[in-house]
C-alpha cells in the first residue's frame, strides 16, 4: 500500500498536511480494497464444495483498522510511513468507532471464529444482523448508577459494503425488505472472508427517543436498531422473535441462492452447506429452511432429513433462564408460516420418543434448543467441563437419545487481536526468543519454556508488563479521568455483569480489605482493583452491583488513609477497545464464577496469553488452564462443580447460615448498608442488594468467600517475589497455545463441518 500516493490523489496534498480524519478515511478505503482482493483470491482458491454459514445474533468484532493492517502484513510499514509524516497511527485508530454488534462472550467468540476461518482459508462466512445502535453505550450518572444511551457506529465511511442482495421477509400480516451489507474479514497472512450482515431497508433511526427507548411495535422501522432490545416485557420479547426470524429467513434465502448458484439441486444441500447455530437465537433457521425447501418442491420427509444433515448447534450456557422458550402465541403472531412446521417437527418426536421432557412444544412454549438437538446432527459445548455437565445433567435426557451427537469444542481466541495487535511489545519479546513460527502455530509458544531460568528474559517480561501498565494508566487518565497507581498490583475483572460471574464477591473482598486497612493492617504492595461490565438494562440486581462498586470507588479512592494502599475503579462502557488496553496490563485475572455456571469464559484465555495469573474457581475453561500450567502457576479456590450441583439438587442452601458463622463475611455484607455507604449511595439499591445476598445469594458467594480471601492473599504474597512471579507469567504464556481459536476452528472443521 502507498498511503502517501493515495492521499495525494484523493486530497491533492501531502500526507503531512492531511488531518487524522482524512488519513483514517484513506486507510479505510485502501484496506477495504486489499481485503476485497484477498476475498476474491480466497474464493477462487477454495476447493471445498461444502460451505459453512456461521449464523449468530452477535459478532463483537471490535475496531478493524489495526487488526486488518496486521493481518495484511502492513502494520509496521504504515506506522512508519505515518511517523515519517509526523502522524501517529495510535491517534488515527482512536477515530474509528467500535462496531457495536455484540454483547459478551458468545459474540466475541463468533468474531474470533471468523478471524480463524479466514486465516485457515476455510470456505465459510459469518451471517448476522447489522444493528445500527448495537448494544447500548454505558454511562455512569452522578448518583453512581448505570444509564444507557444509544451507541451509533455506522458512519458514511465504514467497513460495510452495500450489496445488491435483498430479500423479502414475510411476517404475519406484512412483509419487509432486507438489504445485505458485507464486511470483509482478513485472515492472517493469507485469506479473507466475509461477515454478511442483513439490514432492514425501511429502518428508521429517528424513532429512538429518550435514551434507548423506542416504540417496540413499529417492526417495520425498528427491527435492526438494537441488539437484544429489552426483553423484560412482552413487547420486547416479541420483537426478539421478529429479529431472530428476520436474521434466519435472510440467512436461509442466501444459503439456498448461493448453493443453487454453485450447482446444488437442493436434494444434495448437505454437500454444499453446513450451518452452525450459535446458541438458540438462530434456531428458527431449521423450520425456515424446511419451509423454503418446500417452496422448491421438496416434500416434508425429505426436507427434514436434508436440514438435519446441514444444521449443527452450539450451546453456550446452562443457565436455565437463558435457554430460549417462545410462547406459541408469539410465533403465531410473528411467523405464522413456521408454526405448522414446528408442530410437525414436534409431532414426529412425540410419535417416536417416550421422554416427554424432550418435546419441542410443552405447556404452550416452543423450546428452541430441543428443536436444535432433535433436528441437528451435532450438539457441542464450549469447554470440557461444560460439555460434561450438558451430557450428564442439563441435557442428559437428550444425551441418552443421541450420545453420538454430543461433542466438545473448547473455545479459543485469536492471537492476532489478543496478542499481536494489543500487545506488540510482548509479541516482539516472544519473537525474539522463539522466532515467528508461533504466529501461525500457536503451540510453538511452548518453546518459551526453555527461557524459564533466564534472568534476562524474566526481567524483560516484567518490563513489558510495567510498560503496558503505564500505557493503561495514561489511557484511562486521558479518556476517563481515572488516576491509577502504576506501581500497584492490577487485579482485574472484566466481563458482563451477572450474579453467576460474582462481581459481588469481588466487591465483598474489596470491602474486607478496606476494613483491614482501616484497622491498621496495611498490604505489602498497593492494590488496584479494576472492574469493567455492562448490566442488561432490565437486570435490577446487576445494576445494584454496579452501584455498589461505584460507591466503593468513591469512598475508597477518596479516603486518604486507604487510597495509598487500595484503589477501586469501574471503567465506563467496557468494550473490546478497552479490553485490548486492560488485558495486557493485568497482573491478576479474576475468573471467579460459581463452579458449573460459566460455560467456558474466553477472557481467562486472553489474560493468560498476556501474562496475567488466574485467580479462579474450577469452572469452565479455567479447568483446562489449570491442568497444563500446574498448581504453582494458577490460584484456584472454591467449591467444586459437583458440590455446587449437589447443593442445588438438595435445595437446602441458606446464605444466612454462612453469614452468621464467618465474622469477616458478616462485616463485609453489613457494610453494604452501613452509614459510610448510605452517605454516598442510594438506599433503595444498597438495601435491595443486601437483602438479596442475605436471603438468597443464589450463586453461592458466601460458601466460597473464606477460601477466596485466603487464596487472593496468597496471590498478592506471591506477587512480591518478582522473579518467581515472572516465571509464573512465562509458564502461562507458554501454555496458552491450546487456546488459539485456530485450534478450535480446525476441530470444528474436522469433526463437525468437514469442509474439505
Ligand atoms: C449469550 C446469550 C445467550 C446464551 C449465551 C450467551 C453467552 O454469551 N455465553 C457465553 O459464551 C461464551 C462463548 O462460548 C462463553 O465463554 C461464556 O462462558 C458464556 O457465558
Amino acid at each position: 500500500m502507498n498511503l502517501t500516493k493515495a492521499v495525494k490523489e484523493k486530497y491533492k496534498k501531502p500526507l503531512a498536511s492531511c488531518t487524522n480524519e482524512e488519513i483514517y478515511i484513506s486507510l479505510l478505503e485502501q484496506v477495504k480494497e486489499l481485503a476485497k482482493e484477498k476475498e476474491t483470491v480466497s474464493a477462487s482458491k477454495t476447493t471445498s464444495k461444502r460451505k459453512l454459514y456461521y449464523i449468530s445474533a452477535e459478532f463483537l468484532i471490535g475496531k478493524l483498522l489495526s487488526n486488518n493492517l496486521i493481518n495484511l502484513g502492513l502494520y509496521d510499514e504504515v506506522k512508519k510511513e505515518l511517523a515519517a509524516a509526523g502522524k501517529s497511527l495510535a491517534e488515527i485508530e482512536e477515530l474509528e468507532p467500535e462496531p457495536s454488534l455484540g454483547n459478551g462472550g458468545l459474540g466475541r467468540l463468533a468474531a474470533c471464529f471468523v478471524d480463524s476461518i479466514a486465516t485457515l482459508g476455510l470456505n465459510g462466512d459469518g451471517v448476522g444482523l447489522n444493528y445500527h445502535y448495537g448494544l447500548f453505550k454505558q454511562v455512569f450518572d452522578k448518583k453512581h448508577l448505570q444509564q444507557e444511551t444509544p451507541n451509533p457506529w455506522i458512519e458514511n465511511e465504514s467497513w460495510l459494503t452495500k450489496t445488491e442482495t435483498s430479500y423479502q421477509v414475510p411476517f404475519g400480516g406484512f412483509t419487509v425488505t432486507s438489504r445485505l451489507y458485507d464486511l470483509d474479514v482478513t485472515g492472517y497472512d493469507n485469506h479473507s472472508t466475509r461477515l454478511r450482515l442483513f439490514d432492514l431497508e425501511s429502518v428508521d433511526e429517528s424513532i429512538v427517543k429518550d435514551g434507548i427507548d423506542f416504540d417496540k411495535t413499529e417492526i417495520e422501522k425498528n427491527l435492526t436498531l438494537f441488539l437484544y432490545p429489552d426483553d423484560s416485557d412482552d413487547k420486547g420479547r416479541l420483537l426478539r422473535v421478529y429479529q431472530q426470524y428476520f436474521m434466519v429467513s435472510n440467512a436461509a434465502q442466501l444459503i439456498l441462492d448461493e448453493c443453487i448458484a454453485r450447482g446444488s439441486n437442493l436434494h444434495d444441500l448437505a454437500d454444499y452447506a453446513a450451518v452452525q447455530i450459535n446458541d438458540t437465537h438462530p434456531s428458527m433457521v431449521i423450520p425456515e429452511l424446511i419451509r423454503l425447501l418446500g417452496q422448491h418442491g421438496i416434500l416434508m420427509d425429505e426436507a427434514i432429513s436434508i436440514v438435519s444433515k446441514v444444521c449443527a448447534y452450539t450451546n453456550h450456557t446452562i443457565l436455565a433462564e437463558a435457554l430460549e422458550k417462545w410462547p406459541i402465541a408469539f410465533l403465531n403472531k410473528a411467523v405464522p408460516q413456521l408454526m405448522p412446521i414446528i408442530r410437525e417437527l414436534d409431532n414426529r418426536i412425540r410419535a417416536t420418543v417416550k421422554d416427554e421432557s424432550t418435546y419441542i412444544i410443552q405447556n404452550g412454549l416452543v423450546h428452541m434448543a430441543h428443536m436444535d438437538i432433535h433436528y441437528g446432527y451435532s450438539v457441542n459445548g464450549v469447554a470440557y467441563l461444560h460439555t460434561e455437565i450438558l451430557k450428564n445433567t442439563e441435557l442428559n435426557n437428550f444425551y441418552k437419545l443421541y450420545p453420538e451427537r454430543f461433542n466438545n469444542k473448547t473455545n479459543g481466541i485469536t492471537f492476532r487481536r489478543w496478542l499481536m495487535a494489543c500487545n506488540p511489545e510482548l509479541s516482539a519479546l516472544i519473537t525474539s526468543l522463539i522466532g515467528e513460527g508461533w504466529k501461525k502455530d500457536a503451540m510453538e509458544l511452548e518453546k518459551l519454556g526453555a527461557s524459564i531460568s533466564d534472568p534476562a528474559v524474566l526481567t524483560k517480561l516484567l518490563h513489558v508488563k510495567a510498560e503496558k501498565k503505564n500505557q493503561l494508566v495514561s489511557y484511562l487518565k486521558e479518556t476517563q479521568g481515572l488516576e491509577l497507581n502504576p506501581d500497584s498490583i492490577f487485579d482485574i475483572q472484566v466481563k458482563r455483569l451477572h450474579e453467576y460471574k460474582r462481581q459481588q464477591m469481588n466487591a465483598l473482598y474489596v470491602i474486607h480489605k478496606y476494613l483491614e486497612i482501616k484497622a491498621g493492617k496495611i498490604p505489602k504492595k498497593p492494590i488496584t482493583v479494576l472492574f469493567g461490565a455492562k448490566a442488561a438494562p432490565a437486570y435490577v440486581i446487576a445494576k445494584d452491583i454496579i452501584h455498589l462498586i461505584l460507591c466503593l470507588q468513591e469512598l475508597i479512592n477518596n479516603d486518604p488513609e486507604v487510597s495509598p494502599h487500595l484503589n477501586v475503579f469501574m471503567v465506563e462502557n467496557y468494550n473490546v477497545t478497552l479490553a485490548e488496553k486492560l488485558i495486557p496490563a493485568c497482573d491478576i485475572s479474576e475468573q471467579i464464577s460459581l463452579a458449573s455456571k460459566e460455560a467456558s469464559g474466553t477472557g481467562n484465555m486472553k489474560f493468560m496469553l498476556n501474562g496475567a495469573l488466574t485467580l479462579g474457581t474450577m469452572d469452565g475453561a479455567n479447568v483446562e488452564i489449570a491442568e497444563p500450567v500446574g498448581k504453582d502457576n494458577i490460584f484456584t479456590f472454591g467449591e467444586s462443580s459437583e458440590t455446587v450441583i449437589a447443593r442445588y439438587e438438595r435445595g437446602d442452601y441458606k446464605s444466612k447460615d454462612w453469614y452468621e458463622k464467618d465474622k469477616d463475611l458478616k462485616a463485609a455484607v453489613d457494610f453494604i448498608v452501613g452509614k459510610e455507604m448510605m452517605k454516598i449511595g442510594q438506599k433503595e439499591n444498597l438495601e435491595r442488594l443486601y437483602a438479596e445476598l442475605l436471603n438468597k445469594d443464589w450463586f453461592m458467594t458466601f460458601p466460597d468467600f473464606e477460601d477466596y480471601v485466603k487464596t487472593r492473599e496468597e496471590a498478592y504474597a506471591a506477587y512480591t517475589n518478582r522473579t518467581e512471579w515472572a516465571k509464573k507469567m512465562l509458564v502461562n504464556i507458554s501454555k496458552a497455545g491450546f487456546f488459539s481459536s485456530d485450534r478450535t476452528i480446525a476441530q470444528y472443521n474436522e469433526e463437525i463441518w468437514k469442509l474439505s
